[in-house]
């Protein structure tokens, strides 16, 4: 988890503001991590999820914490999220997760983002395109529906009005499902989602609109919630509660909502 730029917060950005030279630096951090096959590589990262760990509970329960165990749907992954981005980060230090607003004007006229839809980009393969998962000898796929069945923007805009961390996860995580629903393919299954890059900008998103729904609200969360472990992370809940704590921030200007 050390390295270096560990001092400074890293800013996570809209892929849509990505400018060229940015997106190359970040497909190329992208590639070289994909190409890692042991436990620091994506494949490993991306298994974590569902298939071959099964680590994420995705509001299921579970008897050890019937409760708990939905109400851990946003420290998770953004737990998740950050080990991610540590070892993409071996790769290039001046880079971070982009996200990807799917409730966007333009992403209900483009649906996913071009620089996930090319499937080839500086006269190679677009490593945000598709990723080759192993264990099954098969890329993962997509099947889109029309842009304008995204969610709505104002879906996510109701959510800031919610005070109750557990009624605010729930409805979040439903704007959260029908995005991975509308993706279709790899996507739409737990086993198989964390294996396709856009994955990963739609769940840097889902975590941004938390950290803004924090401004606003705080950390007010159920009884024993904080001191739950984020296994098979190093982090417990009550230690991702600060984004700014765990190095980075999300830039504004992406974010349609202002208070
Ligand atoms: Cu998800």
């Amino acid at each position: 988890m050390n390295g270096p730029g560990d001092d400074i917060v890293r800013r996570r950005m809209n892929i849509s503001s990505y400018d060229a030279p940015r997106l190359s630096t970040f497909r190329k951090a992208m590639t070289k991590f994909m190409a890692i096959t042991d436990n620091r590589g994506y494949n490993h990262m991306a298994g974590n999820h569902g298939v071959p760990d099964w680590y994420c509970w995705h509001g299921q329960s579970s008897r050890r914490f019937p409760f708990l165990r939905t109400h851990a749907f946003l420290p998770w992954h953004r737990a998740y999220l950050k080990v991610f981005e540590d070892h993409l980060l071996d790769h290039d230090s001046n880079i971070s997760l982009p996200w990807w607003d799917a409730t966007s004007p333009l992403s209900h006229r483009e649906g996913i983002p071009k620089a996930y839809k090319e499937p080839t980009a500086d006269g190679t393969q677009n490593p945000l395109y598709k990723f080759h998962i192993p264990s099954q000898d098969a890329d993962t796929k997509r099947n889109p529906r029309r842009p304008r069945q995204l969610p709505a923007n104002s879906s996510v805009k109701a959510l800031y009005d919610i005070s109750d961390f557990g009624e605010f996860s729930t409805a979040l995580q439903e704007v959260h499902d029908s995005v991975h629903v509308w993706c279709g393919g790899s996507m739409s299954t737990q086993a198989y989602s964390a294996y396709d890059p856009v994955f990963w900008a739609h769940h840097c998103n889902i975590d941004r609109i938390w950290a803004i729904w924090q401004t606003k609200h705080g950390n007010n969360l159920p009884e024993g919630l904080p001191e739950m472990d984020l296994e098979p992370f190093p982090y417990r809940v009550k230690n991702v509660l600060k984004i700014y704590d765990l190095g980075y921030e999300y830039a504004a200007g992406g974010s349609e909502v202002k208070f």
